[in-house]
């Protein structure tokens, strides 16, 4: 070969793996990868930290005009809530600093997937938008897939290293960017110790990194603390020694952290302490701590998580017993909501808590940590069940009464508003485990932001900031190539709407739930009920399958939690021809050999256990079609993320075969029904899967 030749060959290399941005990427940039030289100017009256950091943004990401002028401005303008932004074709308007600096990450982030500006109000739609960590003081995390705590750690635990601020730093960054302003550091499952000198002290620090970037520390406390720690007699939300102790130590708090948000409690739940072991109710414990809190401006965020093993259905408890103390609460405290009425399963009907507290904040809970959606291992974008949820018509103040206006001040004169997410935040370089579960903490915040955003418009701007190679931008490539986004941006995109949609067929499709293995909420396990286990906490409670039917009868004729909704959603919930096919075995126990109405999705003809089959089948599928897609978009991403990512989809495709044989040929032993002859056969034995079920931890 002549040396010409060779030259051209090593240069075109060079090029290739220049413009496909083969290099190293770890994930830990998050969706902030964008870094540019292009000069700007920036007009600024005023300064103070959040300011620099806003100045400091612009001037590391600005995609504009060269040496265009920014003009950020501090204004009066009613129109502009506390934390909102009016962008302009020259700056940025705001009442307030943090608004400048949100307003200068949309500004950013409109530049960089090649958004419009509109002068629009930009105004969040929940006051609070919150991540709950689930970290206990010794550094593991509960139902965390991403390593240790960024937070808390075993040894040493009480020195802040400059590693610990860096990374405190990056993250309130991070949040800032998406316009998350709370964090709870500690597990609601809390320690009394979170509220000792030092644990504080350690809070303290980090809320010190988190404030310039807006974001305010809350605390998960044990409600029997005062006892605990305080060595009181009791913890009675009214003893006067009680009370004088948490006001106590509220204001040394306060005097350590002058923006402290609040306390977040899980009371009375799941063995946790609360006013019931003194004989008092959730308001009288809520509203105690609520009035220590309230000469500071905090909140409290009281858990509805409630359940006790009765025969009364689980899926009814919360409300049950939260309806009656409707009105009850002081106006500093917010009802704290999961999505569904049972635990975070791939798919659950919303809350009927939703809409129905009528006067009294309420507040939605979402699970960003995919506990029972195939931990760090599966690619599910939440962002599609969220949506669901914040879109459900509750129909309490008439056609329209969305689980989002229901809780975001449009339809209740709330005094406070928040929404929480349970993070999915560790150690781990790439912050999250799976490189797509970064999406849905990115997610989480812009709902938070405006809970009328599309899911599709979420992913788009997530995929664009966190796969855009750079090395094209700096070659010159017009932005977003058409073969960029043809290639990539297209399948990826539509492989993330998907995909939860897919993992609830492979999963718990038709309204299934709970049926996931006791071991770490990972695999299936629908066969697992021990006697000494209280039945709430098996499968065979919720899905109730014997020779004549499967699924959980909450109609009229049964549980009636169906009268726990509003009309016309009672009323659809309780018959099968009308109740949604999501939803059908949630709602119903129905016969095998039913047959499915044409206009829920099955085909003529179809039987449920058909149609069970093909749900199962039609998941696998799905899955199999992500991993073709994601092999195609090799070219365009980095080799470490693609085959991280390729890697997991393996796994996840094969666990998605599990769940299907497992669930198949469990259920067929009480269906006597044989899977339909066009559906793949299962290539494991259901003994083997059960006898395998609990050879490794998932935790
Ligand atoms: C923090 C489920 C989870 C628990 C969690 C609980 C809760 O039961 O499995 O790990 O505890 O929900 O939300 O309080």
């Amino acid at each position: 070969m002549n040396n010409k030749l060779t030259k051209t060959i090593v240069l075109n290399i060079f090029l290739l793996l220049t413009i496909f941005n083969v290099y190293a990427q770890n994930g830990h940039e998050l969706w902030l990868r964008n870094k540019s030289s292009v000069p700007v100017n920036i007009v600024c009256a005023k300064n103070s930290p959040t300011l620099i950091i806003a100045k400091q943004e612009l001037q590391q990401g600005w995609q504009g005009q060269p040496d265009a002028s920014v003009k950020l401005s501090i204004t009066k303008n009613k129109a502009i809530k506390a934390d909102g932004f009016r962008l302009t074709q020259n700056g940025i308007e705001a009442t307030t600093d943090i608004g400048i600096l949100y307003g200068v990450y949309e500004l950013l982030r409109r530049q960089q997937t090649a958004e419009p500006v509109n002068e629009e109000v930009d105004n969040p739609s929940y006051e609070r938008r919150i991540l709950d960590h689930w970290d206990n003081l010794n550094g593991t995390i509960e139902r965390g897939y991403a390593g240790h705590s960024i937070f808390w750690r075993k040894n040493d635990p009480f020195t802040v290293t400059d590693h610990d601020k860096t990374l405190w730093q990056q993250y309130a960054r991070a949040n800032a960017s998406i316009g998350i302003n709370g964090s709870v550091l500690d597990n609601v499952n809390a320690s009394p110790l979170i509220l000792n000198a030092d644990y504080l002290a350690r809070a303290k620090a980090i809320a010190n990194v988190l404030r310039p970037y807006g974001v305010r520390v809350y605390l998960s406390v044990n409600f029997a603390s005062p006892s605990t720690l305080g060595g009181l007699k009791t913890a009675d939300p009214l003893d006067p020694a009680v009370i004088a102790w948490w006001k106590n130590k509220v204001k040394e708090i306060y005097s350590m952290i002058p923006d402290f948000g609040g306390f977040l409690v899980k009371a009375s739940s799941e063995g946790q302490p609360g006013p019931q072991n003194y004989g008092r109710t959730h308001a009288d414990g809520a509203n105690m701590l609520a009035d220590a809190l309230k000469p500071y401006g905090g909140i409290v965020m009281w858990r509805a998580f409630v359940y006790t093993a009765n025969d009364n259905d689980r899926a009814k408890q919360a409300y049950s017993e939260f309806m009656p103390l409707d009105g009850k609460f002081r106006d500093n405290v917010i009802i704290q909501v999961k999505n569904g009425p049972v635990d975070f399963q791939p798919r659950e009907p919303f809350s009927p808590l939703f809409g129905a507290m009528k006067k009294t904040s309420v507040m939605p809970e979402f699970q960003i940590t995919q506990e029972y959606l195939g931990h760090a291992v599966y690619l599910v974008f939440l962002s599609t069940m969220w949506e669901e949820c914040l879109q459900s018509d509750t129909y309490q103040e008439g056609v329209g009464s969305t689980v989002a206006r229901c809780t975001d001040g449009s339809i209740y004169p709330q005094k406070h508003t928040a929404i929480a997410g349970v993070a999915n935040i560790g150690l781990d370089t790439n912050w999250c485990g799976h490189d797509f579960a970064q999406a849905n903490w990115y997610a989480f915040g812009r709902l938070a932001w405006n809970d009328n955003l599309r899911s599709e418009q979420i992913a788009d701007e997530w995929i664009k900031q966190t796969f855009y190679p750079a090395a094209l931008e700096k070659t010159g490539s017009p932005l977003y190539s058409s073969d960029w986004r043809v290639n990539f941006l297209v399948p990826v995109k539509k492989m993330m709407m998907e995909s939860r949609e897919a993992a609830v067929n492979f999963m718990m499709p038709l309204g299934f739930h709970h049926i996931m293995s006791a071991n770490g909420h990972y695999g299936p396990g629908p066969w697992w009920g021990p006697k000494n286990v209280r039945p709430d906490w098996t499968p065979p409670y919720y899905h109730q399958a014997d020779t004549n039917g499967v699924g959980f009868n909450r109609t009229k004729t049964g549980s009636d939690a169906v009268s726990q909704y509003h009309e016309p959603l009672t009323s659809m919930f309780n018959d099968p021809a009308t109740c949604p096919y999501i939803y059908l075995l949630w709602f119903h126990h129905l016969p095998w050999d039913y047959k499915m109405p044409v206009r829920q999705g099955g085909q003529s003809g179809r039987t449920l256990w058909e149609e069970i089959c093909y749900h199962y089948d039609k998941g696998v599928k799905q899955v199999r079609e992500f991993q073709k897609i994601w092999d195609k978009a090799q070219p365009y991403v980095d080799s470490t993320r693609f085959l991280e990512v390729q890697r997991k989809l393996r796994e996840q495709c094969m666990n998605a075969i599990l769940w299907k044989d497992a669930c198949l040929l469990y259920f067929q032993q009480f269906s006597r029904m044989p899977i339909p002859y066009d559906i793949e056969r299962p290539i494991n034995n259901l003994d083997d899967i059960i006898a395998n079920e609990f050879k490794h931890k998932n935790d």
